[in-house]
This record gives structure tokens, sequence and C-alpha cells, in this order.
């Protein structure tokens, strides 16, 4: 759900401005859509927020910039208002986009600052580049009510929850993150009044019951989170949450047990490893000793995880694969989810950009627009997704990216959420798999490898 954008349109509208908000995600003719709102709004301003650069996956890569190009040089044939692109995709990238679009401005940054920009903006022949400065209260703006801007039905039934930050900025370094250069590395944190405020508005007015903490990482600083989580726990028990990125620093009893009586319906565990080695690589900030006394402790408790890694960082090895699917094996619950991606998407001013530069795996004149990934060179790609996939077989419960079918999750989505099933939907993980390989027993399915 496009939080982001929403926030930015209800800043402008704030600030006097008629807005309307086009979401073409689920337009099954969206250049026609693009035309006839235009025609009939007849925009002053045109600004478009681009969340996503590509899917970010090396083994099914996706390239979406293009797409976004189409949409650009439509509005451009239809419009002759100035057009500003914003948003994730162009806080990750920055100038390096800039001869990419045919648009006037860039803005890179946190765009509730846009009305101060947004009078100024002239037709030019070279995109202006703006930098947003850190907004040092992020209270001091109005909520951002999705369904006030765009239908959210079509995202809640693809077992999208719906969005919720409680602050900014992230205070680690992992080496192939943007998240502290797109946030900033000091908290910037919501007051909690403001944010129950807001779950209770969407609660009572638009009958929302499942929500996901977008945060760099939910429980840090653990404080906040417990402040917040005593605070959910005094709302209705159909009100769900998940906890978006979360880590096992800090992870204790005491906050699973806040979870628990908060009505969490799951945590995502941004792990990416269980060897200390490639943990280190990563500057990860914690080892594995930490991630089996989490683990340890969720085993007390029915709250759905799924435990997320990243394969190919430098130092990877098989070596390495093994410890953590040695991991998986020993301390992730059978009734949890695994999931692996493979391959590392480099962002410029990471350390793993550093890294690929320093070992020429990438060439300097690559500015990172077009997907670009890192794999560690001790692994060979052939062998490792061979190992993945009788790894698979014998652990129902580990997904890795390519595995994935996405028509057959779009209709799984669709049937849990038209029987209202509890999500998230990925719970069901591990049972899917289990007919997914009996099937393919029964009808006597074996790839070559297995045999
Ligand atoms: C939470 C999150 C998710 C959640 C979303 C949950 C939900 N219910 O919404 C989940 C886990 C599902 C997810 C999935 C993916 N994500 Co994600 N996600 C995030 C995260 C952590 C926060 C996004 C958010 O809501 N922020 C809060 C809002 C308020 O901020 P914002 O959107 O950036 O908007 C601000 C500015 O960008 C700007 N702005 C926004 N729009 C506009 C428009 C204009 C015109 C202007 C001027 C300004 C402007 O102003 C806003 C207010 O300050 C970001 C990282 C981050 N820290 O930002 C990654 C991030 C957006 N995700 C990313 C990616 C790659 C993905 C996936 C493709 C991963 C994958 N392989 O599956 C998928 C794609 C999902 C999809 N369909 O788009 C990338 C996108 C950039 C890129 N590299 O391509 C990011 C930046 C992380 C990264 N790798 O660096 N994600
Ligand atoms: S991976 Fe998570 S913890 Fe590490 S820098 Fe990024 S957001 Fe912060």
């Amino acid at each position: 759900m496009p939080l982001g954008l929403c926030k930015v349109a209800s800043v402008l509208k704030e600030s006097g401005y008629n807005v309307k908000v086009l979401d073409l995600t689920f337009e099954k003719e969206p250049h026609k859509i693009l035309e006839s709102t235009i025609k009939s709004f007849q925009p002053e301003r045109v600004c478009i927020g681009i969340r996503n650069l590509d899917n970010a996956d090396y083994l099914n890569t996706r390239p979406i910039l293009p797409s976004i190009k189409q949409i650009i040089d439509q509005v451009r044939s239809h419009s002759n208002a100035p057009l500003i692109i914003g948003g994730a995709a162009i806080n990750v990238i920055g100038e390096r986009i800039k001869n990419y679009f045919n648009v006037d401005a860039i803005f890179i940054g946190e765009g509730e600052v846009l009305p101060g920009f947004i009078e100024i903006f002239q037709r030019n022949d070279e995109p202006e580049i703006f930098h947003s400065t850190e907004i040092k209260n992020i209270d001091i703006f109005p909520d951002a009510i999705i369904p006030e801007w765009i239908d959210v039905m079509p995202y809640l039934a693809m077992d999208s929850a719906y969005p919720i930050q409680t602050k900014r900025g992230c205070s680690y370094r992992c080496t192939y993150c943007t998240y502290p250069r797109i946030e900033g590395t000091l908290y910037r944190k919501r007051q909690v009044e403001r944010i129950l405020k807001e779950i209770i508005y969407l609660y009572e007015e638009y009958s929302i019951t499942y929500f996901e903490f977008v945060d760099s990482v939910f429980n840090t600083p653990v404080e906040f989170a417990n402040e917040i989580c005593d605070t959910l726990a005094e709302l209705p028990q159909n009100i769900k949450f998940v906890a978006g990125g979360s880590n096992p620093v800090n992870f204790t009893n005491d906050f699973v047990a806040r979870l628990h009586k908060a009505h969490f319906t799951a945590i995502s565990f941004t792990v990416e490893s269980g060897s200390d080695t490639l943990l280190q690589s990563y500057q990860k900030g914690f080892t594995v000793k930490e991630m089996i006394k989490a683990a340890e402790i969720l085993k007390n408790y029915s709250i759905p995880v799924m435990w997320i890694f990243l394969i190919g960082g430098s130092g990877e090895t098989m070596e390495t694969v093994e410890e953590t699917l040695n991991f998986i094996k020993n301390y992730v619950k059978k009734s949890d989810v695994a999931y692996f991606n493979i391959g590392i998407r480099v962002y410029p001013e990471t350390g793993i950009h550093e890294t690929a530069l320093k070992e020429e795996t990438i060439p300097l004149e690559n500015n990172l627009i077009d997907p670009t990934f890192y794999l560690s060179h001790h692994l060979n790609l052939e062998v490792l997704e061979k190992r993945l996939k009788v790894f698979s077989r014998k652990q129902p419960n580990f997904i890795y990216s390519a595995q994935v079918d996405g028509k057959s999750i779009l209709m799984g989505y669709k049937i849990i959420h038209l029987l209202n099933l509890p999500r998230p939907a990925w719970r069901y993980t591990p049972y899917f798999n289990q007919i997914k390989n009996l099937t393919a027993k029964i009808f006597g399915i074996f790839s070559p490898e297995k045999q």
C-alpha cells in the first residue's frame, strides 16, 4: 500500500492544494485510466511516487523502471504540467537517476517538505535535483489515511496488512542495506498516542483489523517497542499486528510476552544468516548465539515467525550455507517459515558496493539503476540451487525466491481472505508444501537430482 505517496498527498492537501491520487496497481488498462484522469482533472503539477527500482530478486529479476518510463512519457503526451518524481526508489538511487527519466524535478528525501518546493517547479530542459533535509519531528504532519486516497480493498484481499510507521531511522550499519540512508541513523519516534489514534480511526471508520509495522527494525529501541505493545494490548482483540523487520537483539521473554498480549499475529525476523562468519561480514550486530536464544524463547509461543535469510554475501561458501541450513533444521519451528533470498541487490554507497568495486565484480561505471547483484565468488549457483532443492523436500517450511510460484500464491491469498482464516497467509506454507511434496510423490514426479 502506498503509504509514503498518501503521506505526501495529505501534506499537500493540508497546504491548500486540490490533490488527486491515482493508483494504477490493480488497473487492467492503466494507460486508459491515466489518460482519462489527466483529461478530466487537468493537473497543474504531476507527482509520481516510485517505490521500487526492481523486485530485487537475483534468480527471477524483474525491472520496474522501464514501465514507469512509459507512464511518464504518457503523462507528458497528455499534459504540460511540470512533473516531479520521488519515493523510496529515488531515495535509494539518488542523483544517478538524473538522465533516466524525462521529468522536471527529482525529489530526494522525505516528501513531507514537498509543499515548500512545489510552487517553484517549472518545466525544465534538465531535471532539477532537490534534497530534503531530515525532518526532526515527524508528528507535525498529518497522518496518511490511505483509504481516503485510494481503494485499499484489493491490497487487503492480497494479504497486505495496513502499514503503520512508528519511527524513522536505523542505528545499525548492515553492509547491504540502504535504510539508514533513506531514514537516517538516529531514531525519530512518533508519539505513541498519535499512533494509537491512527489505528483506532482506521478500525472504526474503515473496519481495518490487520496492521503491519513498517519500521526498519520494530524491536529497536526496545523501550519504545515495549511502550507501543503495552498500548496496543488495550485494543479490541480482533485487531491484529505484524512486527515487520525484527532482530534478535534485545529479544527477551518479556518482549515476546508483550507482543503476545498485544495481539501480534506474526513476526518477520530478518536474521540473514545462521553463520557467525556471514553475520560478521554483513555487520549485523548479533551472533548465532543470540539467534538461538530468540528461537528458544519463540518456541514457547504460538506466534508464527518468518525467518528471512540472505545468501551470497562476501565470504559465503557452501560450508557457511550448511551452517545456515543446520540452524533452520535445529532451531526454526516446523510450523514457522524460513525464507531464503539468494544474491544481494547492490545499492549505491553501501558496504557491499565497496566490496564489489574492490573485488572488481561490478565496474565503477555501473550506475546501479539496472538490477545488479553480488554473489560470493566461492559459490556455484547451480550447486547451491541443487542443494536447496534437496533441503526443501525434507523441510516443508523452507522456501526460496525462485521456488515461489506467484500465481498459486495469489490464488492462495484469495482463498484465505474469502475463508477469513487467520493471517498472514505465509503461515500456511509448511502445510501447502507438505501437500505439494505428497502429490509429487504419489504421481512419481521426482526431479533427477533426488534419484
Ligand atoms: C515495509 C517495507 C516493505 C513491506 C511493506 C509492508 C506494507 N504493509 O506496506 C514488505 C515486506 C511487504 C516489502 C516488500 C518489498 N519491498 Co520493501 N520496504 C519496506 C520499507 C522498510 C518501508 C517502506 C515504508 O512504508 N516506509 C514508510 C513511508 C512513509 O516512507 P516512503 O514510502 O519512503 O515515503 C517517503 C519518501 O519516500 C517520500 N515519497 C514517497 N512517495 C513520494 C512521491 C513523491 C512525488 C515525492 C516527492 C516523495 C515521495 O515521502 C514519503 C514520506 O517521507 C522500505 C525501506 C525504508 N526504510 O524505506 C523497503 C523498500 C521500499 N522495499 C524495497 C523492496 C526492494 C521491496 C521488495 C521488492 C522486496 C522483495 N524482493 O520482495 C518488495 C516489493 C513489495 C511491493 N509490491 O512493492 C526497497 C525499494 C527500493 C528498491 N531498491 O527497489 C526498499 C527501499 C528497501 C531497500 N531494499 O532498500 N517492503
Ligand atoms: S538491515 Fe535492518 S538493521 Fe541492518 S541497517 Fe538495514 S534496517 Fe537497519
